[in-house]
């Protein structure tokens, strides 16, 4: 099956992911990867850093002539603000300034005091470089290569943003495809114009008091063939993979699938989507209130799941919190921040989707070439169809 790992710190030299599984045969484009990390870096109200940083994939290994050849893929994106930090982040002499001044001073809202505990470190940026949203540059990466595995298959993911600092967007009645259109013109990835307009008005008058926004992102995956996941173990429950690879995400804090917490306050003749047949679409549903999943298994339409993100906890205006070492009260305080990455948080949702559905196809199908997965693949297409 598919598995990855990431490695780095956030003013280290670099962000590393490893991930294994991916067929042999797949051709990978180093702009498919690079404009995907673009996206990530942008959106209206990112902070300081985003100007520092230009996110390009460097390829160490598992490509040969721009295809894969069944090895381990290692993908690393570097650090540009490395220079500035270098000093600081030496991996065997922490040298200048830093070696005598720790942070001590923990963030409310981050891992920084819990991480500082669990891990038993004196100073807080040993929890705070690996805690870093920064990571999910790697991930971004990989799931870029998932997102090309998935589209010789097939399988097309879009992300958007569906709400921000409680602004929502109206998106009924549009359908995927200029969802998808819409939201890449938008510097929020967000697919209503009018809601956009209201977000950034948001989003200035947070910064201007030094607040930060949180939001609600969607992804959609179309052509999804039935019979991803399983109903047979709560471990290979496609919702419960989705759920938990969205929620492994930073500053997550909930996730739907289909109308997710809605479904609970109306009966059940709104909530579940009748069969229906015909010729051309098959068996298909009259509408998709489970978001393309019943039983914790994919049921061929398109898979709709929300996260919720809670506003960025660095924040401009100070926050009661208590120094590790001197145990006096203080209010934090920060330099620099993003007031918001909601639209960033889009694409590594796109990521994490990408990741899972890879994975549940890989174990579904198999193979260690594309043209064994693909063959695998188009063989159970064709035996579904022939119901
Ligand atoms: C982050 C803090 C900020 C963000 C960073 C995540 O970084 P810095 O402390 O260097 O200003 O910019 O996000 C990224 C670097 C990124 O690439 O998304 C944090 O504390 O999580």
């Amino acid at each position: 099956m598919l598995r990855f790992l990431t490695s780095g710190e956030s003013h280290g030299k670099g962000m590393l992911a490893i991930l294994e599984g991916i067929p042999a045969g797949l051709r990978i484009s180093k702009e498919q990867i690079d404009s995907e990390l673009a996206a990530r870096q942008g959106g209206y109200g990112r902070g300081g850093r985003m100007k520092i940083e230009r996110d390009s994939v460097d390829v160490f290994s598992g490509l040969r002539g721009g295809v894969t050849i069944g090895s381990p893929i290692a993908l690393l994106v570097r650090n540009l603000d490395w220079e500035n930090w270098c000093d600081v982040m030496d991996a065997w002499e922490v040298k200048g300034a830093a070696s005598e001044a720790a942070v001590t001073r923990p963030r409310p809202g981050h891992a920084d005091l819990a991480g500082a505990l669990k891990y038993d470190r004196a100073d807080i940026r040993d929890v705070l470089e690996r805690a870093s949203a920064r990571d999910t540059a790697a991930r971004v990466a990989v799931g870029a290569v998932c997102r090309t595995f998935l589209a010789e298959l097939g399988i097309e993911i879009v992300s958007h943003v569906v709400a921000l600092g409680g602004v929502e967007a109206d998106v009924s009645g549009i359908d995927t495809g200029r969802i998808k259109e819409l939201s890449l013109k938008s510097d929020l990835r967000c697919a209503d114009a009018d809601a956009e307009r209201k977000m950034i008005e948001t989003i200035d008058k947070a910064k201007e008091s030094g607040d930060s926004l949180g939001g609600v992102i969607e992804v959609r995956a179309g052509g999804v063939p039935v019979g991803l996941g399983s109903y047979a173990q709560w471990d290979r429950k496609l919702d419960g993979r989705l759920a938990a690879a969205l929620m492994s995400i930073q500053a997550i804090k909930g996730v739907e699938i289909g109308l997710g917490f809605a479904a609970s306050a109306v009966p059940g003749s709104e909530v579940h989507d009748e069969i229906a047949y015909n010729k051309k679409r098959h068996f298909h549903r009259m509408t998709n209130r489970a978001g393309g999943i019943e039983g914790g298994v994919s049921n061929g339409e398109d898979i709709v799941v929300r996260a919720a993100m809670k506003p960025i906890p660095t924040l401009q205006r100070p926050l009661k919190s208590v120094d590790i070492e001197t145990k006096e009260e203080f209010e934090a305080s920060v330099e620099r921040s993003d007031v918001v990455a909601v639209p960033a948080a889009s694409v590594v949702a796109a990521s994490a989707v990408a990741f899972v559905l890879a994975d549940a196809l890989l174990e579904k199908f198999g193979g260690d070439s594309m043209t064994e997965t693909t063959r695998n693949f188009e063989q159970y297409v064709a035996q579904v169809r022939s119901r």
